[in-house]
């Protein structure tokens, strides 16, 4: 009797791990462990073995019984607690309050580049893109930037494995923007762009937007007033603004546009550093070199290109005095953007 104990055990425990629900655990226990089950069975009739034989056989078979009634208890409230679960997933209580799903917001960056982009595409300016790693030729070479320009320095420009370098501003996608396309032309570069350096103005990555106008006889009257009409849709119509030449190796004669203080009113501060002016924009005439440069003629055509900060309009905009919070990612500093 003994022998067979081993074996109806096992039988009886795969039995047990196969029940699949309650009716086929009830059916187990019937079988088993019931009145009329194997191991009640065995229980009674160990009064038929010999005298000598029938400590050792009650022994073993209540250490079974007792095993598998442990099992069972543990696979019936397994079961039970599964059963619950799925009544519960049935039924609906539509008298529950609602769990609001939470709304996600723009990042400050992409709604003023938005804004951007609408005003310029608003005067018929299409927008190109380019990579981000680029040859030194497109972002230095063709803008008539000298071989000894500190711009090329390696402490200025990330220079990556293999000659590439990450672009230092969107100039290279205008260069194949012109190459690309024949004039008429009105494009715009949204894009990253990369320098090394860091501190509160300044952060590794950040954005500009840069474009150009060419045709025959696009003058300095073009330019200016394209850009006053972009300053005055982005700022509004009472901003304060001024012209004042500067210098680019890629533009002659060169410009570039600022506006009253918007923090001081113009009375001078620390954020337009006492002048009561901030800079906003970039300007110039196209090089005759660059244009050379891209296969244009520069008798034929010309033009005027511009470039501006992203990041520098969203402060002066949301009146931002660190460049770093727009990169941290907090949900406090993010949330207060529609
Ligand atoms: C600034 C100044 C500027 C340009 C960018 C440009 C591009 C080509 C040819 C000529 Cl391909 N010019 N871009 C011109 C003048 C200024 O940016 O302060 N940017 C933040």
């Amino acid at each position: 009797m003994l022998n067979d104990l081993e074996q109806l055990s096992a039988a009886a425990r795969a039995e047990l791990k196969d029940a699949a629900d309650l009716d086929r655990l009830n059916q187990f226990r019937v079988n088993y462990l019931g009145r009329k089950g194997v191991l009640t069975q065995k229980l009674n009739s160990i009064k038929d073995l010999p005298p000598e034989d029938r400590r050792q056989a009650g022994q073993a078979l209540n250490r079974v019984k007792k095993e598998l009634e442990e099992l069972f208890a543990q696979k019936e409230q397994e079961l039970q607690s599964g059963a619950q679960a799925k009544e519960r997933g049935q039924k609906i209580d539509v008298t529950i309050p609602g769990f609001g799903l939470q709304r996600g917001s723009r990042h400050p960056l992409s709604i003023i580049l938005e804004e951007i982009v609408d005003i310029f595409q608003g005067m018929g300016f299409q927008v190109e893109e380019g990579p981000d790693a680029e040859d030194e030729y497109h972002n230095f070479g063709a803008l008539n930037f000298p071989d000894e320009h500190p711009a090329r320095d390696m402490q200025a420009t990330f220079y990556l494995d293999g000659g590439l370098i990450l672009r230092t501003h969107t100039s290279p996608v205008q260069i194949r923007a012109m190459s690309k396309l024949k004039p008429p032309l009105r494009v715009i570069c949204p894009g990253r762009v990369y320098r090394c350096d860091a501190d509160t103005s300044h952060s590794p990555m950040f954005h500009q937007l840069e474009g150009f106008m060419v045709d025959t006889r696009i003058t300095f009257v073009h330019l200016k007033g394209v850009l006053m009409e972009f300053v005055k849709e982005f700022f509004g119509s009472e901003v304060k603004t001024r012209f004042r030449p500067s210098f680019f190796p890629f533009t002659e004669p060169s410009a570039e546009v600022d506006i009253g203080c918007m923090i001081c009113g113009g009375k001078g501060c620390s954020a337009c550093k006492q002048s009561g002016w901030m800079e906003v924009l970039g300007s110039g005439m196209i090089h005759p070199n660059v244009l050379k440069n891209v296969g244009y003629d520069p008798e034929a055509v010309s033009g005027f290109a511009f470039g501006l900060g992203v990041e520098r309009l969203a402060m002066l905009r949301f009146r931002i005095d660190h460049i770093r919070i727009f990169f941290e990612n907090d949900l406090r500093f993010l949330k207060q953007f529609y």
